[in-house]
């Protein structure tokens, strides 16, 4: 396949000022006649005539009203055309019927849908699908369908037809048809310039009770965006749309997004609080691209994280301000190494922004969503509040209707604040994680912190040059006050001492607050310290971290030496699960334990061969130790976090929730799961009928609830997927794989929809220690679905790939296992492009 590279970046030679589209919608002979009109690009003197074509049926093409006559290849078209503005005309054909790759126009449900990011606009017409050609688009929809949709405003709309018209220039990826038999809940917005916007949110008929908290998802996130941005809607009309089958979460497309149901559809009865929030957030996300993403775009797919990691911050934004800024915080830290510090640290590593790809779609990854938002978030934090915001405000000035660079970003920041960013701006073009060492001095009232940075190699970058860091420092006396305040140190050297004058005594620093970089941080400590700072820290992400750094050091003990759990962590936890000052949804997240990812991770970074088993075995027998050792407390604990009110979604009852359902859990592992189906027998809500479930599983005791379960939802997709998953996630180690494989032979497992193949292989590689064991079951299934899959979707099979990324940190045998499985999959016939790239980079 072609490798593309940045570097080789050519101006477009036509513009287009003007796009008609007509749409003849058939299962499986849709028409779409397109009429475009081309402009000589005055930047360049390449007269050249490429579009961009893939899978289509070519029926006629003009120029001009004369035959085209173009010369046809597997990527597209070329042909002869003036130096001076002319009109393409061209008639093709699909089947949106047999597109199971959901990339382009394809059906779900009886309803015709698009997907055009990154590149699917070329599956749907001939034409330059690359972001920096914008123009406006006219679309007109003919089909036997009662409700159908395109971007912008209607224009007309008669029996079997609908006009649209977008008046804002977009790339073709920005692009979105929708048409089924579909109902909307319906409300309006009130522009804070007086425009009313009506809002849809179209779902299939049976979903309409699941609405309502999108929409004023909606709502908050319009609001939010104007009182913190100053960015308004400029449409009269947003519609969201729900799809069940669909690649990722949602996509942002010009006044008609269109979500996976998963990321949208929500009621009590059938989303766990952490679904509502994911929802509340997804729609944040996918609106505020409007102006960071749609307004303004992306040059090129290289500059993917122009849009996706402002618009991550932005979404982040939105979510401390509606909820908890601290469990956000922690909530994202979470994700951010769970993620994007394993692909950083492995053979995926990439460039925030990437620098070439064979499959663009392969680079939606953490590293650009996630990364790139912390990227943005220490801009944030070097250049402050007020300087932030001036500088998006010139950002929308500037370069309103553009498609945009990161040097064109970094420009803006370096223009509003006077600052020189070359070297920040190497956080966009240096892979992997870097490693920040600190030490300490205390010599004559003067405390030094020595830092180092470091950066490993990453693939195809041996050498790192250092970064700058912000590191948020306060300090502590030994009585817990604190003595220096949150204070913001600019590291910029690979080795740079920061000094602390007129202390009285020697203090207990506070490193990273609010991890102000994404970095793994060292520091020679002791348990009583971490006690200490879990007890003091005024910070509450170094609280919690403190936390965490404590109980991996008490697993890794555990694990590498045998020890038994250590009871100061034993007596600390108590002491801050019991804490009725803190926050309930904080002391849920402080009571967790770190995941058996994370502590694989962890342990190969300091030297040792992670085995899935122990650390299994590690944490299974940390947990039953915390639960003994709050034995008496946990009956109180879960009655005093139990809601008695009705259901609602929001920070204050879900945060008690965490933290019962967190005491449920441990209460479980010495009760043999009594409480837990008490709870299952009385919910009236998903998030307590879930957790009680996963008790119930964890305790052996989970099959009468999983029978019930699928007695009550098995006519909800959506619920299922729950279900699905759970038994594969919770299933013990050596069944793992065949309770997945199992799982695929009923007749509701269809491989065609990615939630529920996500819901049953997502799991499998979520349960390291099934994936991972030894038998190489695990390994063996996964890879058997992911061949079988590969034909059906590519982008989901690449996606999914990623599950064994992190092959290299275990032993020989389980190393042998991973290759063969991954030789398995390189030796499919017809592989896709996709995965083809994906096996080729976890290989190397
Ligand atoms: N922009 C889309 C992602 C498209 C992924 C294409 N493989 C959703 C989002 O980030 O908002
Ligand atoms: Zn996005």
């Amino acid at each position: 396949p072609q490798t593309f590279y940045l570097s080789d970046y050519t101006p477009p030679a036509f513009l287009i000022d003007e796009v008609s589209l007509t749409f003849r919608l058939a299962p499986e002979a849709t028409r779409v006649i397109s009429r475009i009109h081309f402009v000589p690009n005055p930047d360049t003197t390449d007269r050249s005539f490429f579009l961009h074509g893939e899978q289509l049926k070519l029926i006629s093409a003009k120029i001009d009203g004369h035959d085209a006559n173009p010369t046809l290849t597997a990527q597209g078209l070329t042909a002869e055309v003036p130096d001076h503005e002319f009109t393409w005309e061209a008639e093709v054909e699909i089947s949106p019927a047999t597109n199971t790759a959901l990339e382009g126009l394809y059906m779900s449900n009886g309803m015709y849908c698009t997907q055009c990011e990154a590149e699917g606009f070329r599956k749907i017409t001939y034409y330059p699908d690359r972001p920096d050609v914008m123009a406006p688009f006219h679309v007109r929809i003919e089909g036997d369908l009662p409700v159908l949709l395109s971007n912008g405003n209607p224009v007309d709309q008669g029996e079997g037809w609908a006009e649209w018209s977008d008046p804002w220039p977009k790339p073709a990826y920005l692009f979105a048809l929708v048409a089924g038999d579909l109902r909307a809940t319906s409300g309006t917005f009130t522009t804070r310039s007086g425009n009313e916007v009506a809002l849809n949110l179209w779902v299939r008929p049976g979903d309409e009770g699941k609405t309502e908290f999108g929409l004023q998802a909606l709502k908050d996130s319009m609001k939010w965006d104007e009182d913190v941005y100053g960015r308004e809607y400029d449409l009269d009309l947003f519609n969201i749309v729900a799809v069940d089958d669909f690649n990722m979460g949602a996509m942002e497309n010009k006044g008609l997004n269109i979500f996976n149901s998963s990321a949208v559809l929500a009621s009590p009865e059938t989303s766990t609080d952490a679904n509502f929030e994911r929802i509340e957030g997804i729609i944040a996300h996918e609106y505020f691209h409007n102006w960071t993403g749609n307004r303004i775009t992306c040059r090129d797919w290289f500059q993917l994280c122009l849009k996706e990691g402002l618009t991550v911050f932005r979404d982040q934004q939105f979510t401390s301000d509606m909820r908890s800024e601290p469990v956000k915080r922690i909530s994202d830290v979470l994700m951010l190494r769970a993620r994007q510090f394993r692909e950083d640290a492995g053979p995926l590593a990439h460039n925030v922004r990437p620098e070439s790809y064979q499959e663009i779609n392969n680079f939606y990854t953490a590293t650009v969503y996630e990364k790139g938002a912390e990227v943005i978030g220490m801009l944030f934090r070097l250049v402050g509040e007020t300087d932030y915001y001036r500088a998006l405000d010139m950002y929308f000035q500037r370069h309103d209707g553009q498609a945009c660079t990161i040097e064109d970003w970094i420009a803006v920041f370096e223009d509003a604040t006077g600052r020189d960013l070359t070297q920040f701006k190497r956080w966009y073009t240096q892979a992997g994680t870097p490693h920040l060492t600190v030490t300490e001095e205390w010599v004559n009232g003067k405390y030094n912190l020595h830092f180092k940075q470091e950066t490993k190699p990453t693939p195809g970058q041996p050498d790192k040059q250092p970064l700058v860091i912000p590191i948020a420092v306060g300090l502590l006396a030994h009585d817990g006050s604190e003595i220096v305040p949150t204070t913001l140190l600019e590291m910029t050297e690979a080795a740079q001492t920061f000094s602390f004058d007129g202390l009285t005594e020697r203090p207990i620093p506070s490193i990273l607050r609010e991890f102000s970089a994404p970095v793994v941080l060292h520091r020679d400590t002791n348990n009583q310290e971490r006690a200490f700072l879990l007890a003091h820290d005024t910070d509450p992400f170094n609280k919690w971290e403190a936390g965490r750094a404590l109980a991996k050091d008490v697993l890794v003990r555990m694990i590498t030496k045998g020890t038994k759990p250590d009871t100061g962590f034993l007596d600390a936890l108590r002491q801050m699960a019991l804490d009725d000052t803190q926050d309930p949804a904080f002391r849920a997240l402080a009571m967790a334990l770190p995941s058996q990812d994370d502590i694989a991770q962890t342990l190969f970074a300091s030297g040792v061969t992670p085995d899935p088993m122990a650390i299994y075995g590690a944490v299974k027998t940390l947990s039953r130790a915390i639960a003994e050792h709050m034995k008496d407390d946990l009956p109180a604990l879960l009655a005093a976090n139990t809601v008695t009110e009705p259901y609602q979604p929001n920070a204050e009852q879900s945060g008690k929730r965490a933290l019962a359902n967190t005491a449920l859990s441990l209460l479980s592992k010495l009760d043999n799961g009594a409480a837990a189906q008490a709870q299952y027998d009385a919910a009236d809500n998903m998030t307590q009928q879930l957790s009680a479930l996963s008790c119930l599983i964890r305790a052996g005791a989970g099959a009468d609830a999983l029978a019930k379960f699928e007695q009550q939802w098995h006519g909800d997709r959506l619920v299922m997927d729950k279900w699905f998953g759970l038994q594969v996630m919770l299933a013990e180690p050596e069944d793992a794989a065949r309770v997945a494989q199992t799982l695929t032979e009923r007749d509701d497992f269809d491989m065609k929809n990615p939630n529920r193949f996500r819901a049953v292989f997502g799991a499998l590689a979520g349960n390291p220690a099934g994936f991972h064991h030894p038998s190489g079951d695990g390994y063996r299934t996964m890879a058997d679905w992911l061949i079988k899959l590969d034909t059906v979707n590519p982008q989901t099979t690449a996606r999914m790939c990623s599950a064994f990324d992190t092959w290299k940190r275990y032993d020989a045998d389980r190393q042998a296992m991973i290759r063969d499985q991954l030789e398995r999959i390189a030796a499919k016939p017809d592989l896709s492009r996709d995965v083809t790239e994906m096996v080729e980079r976890i290989m190397a």
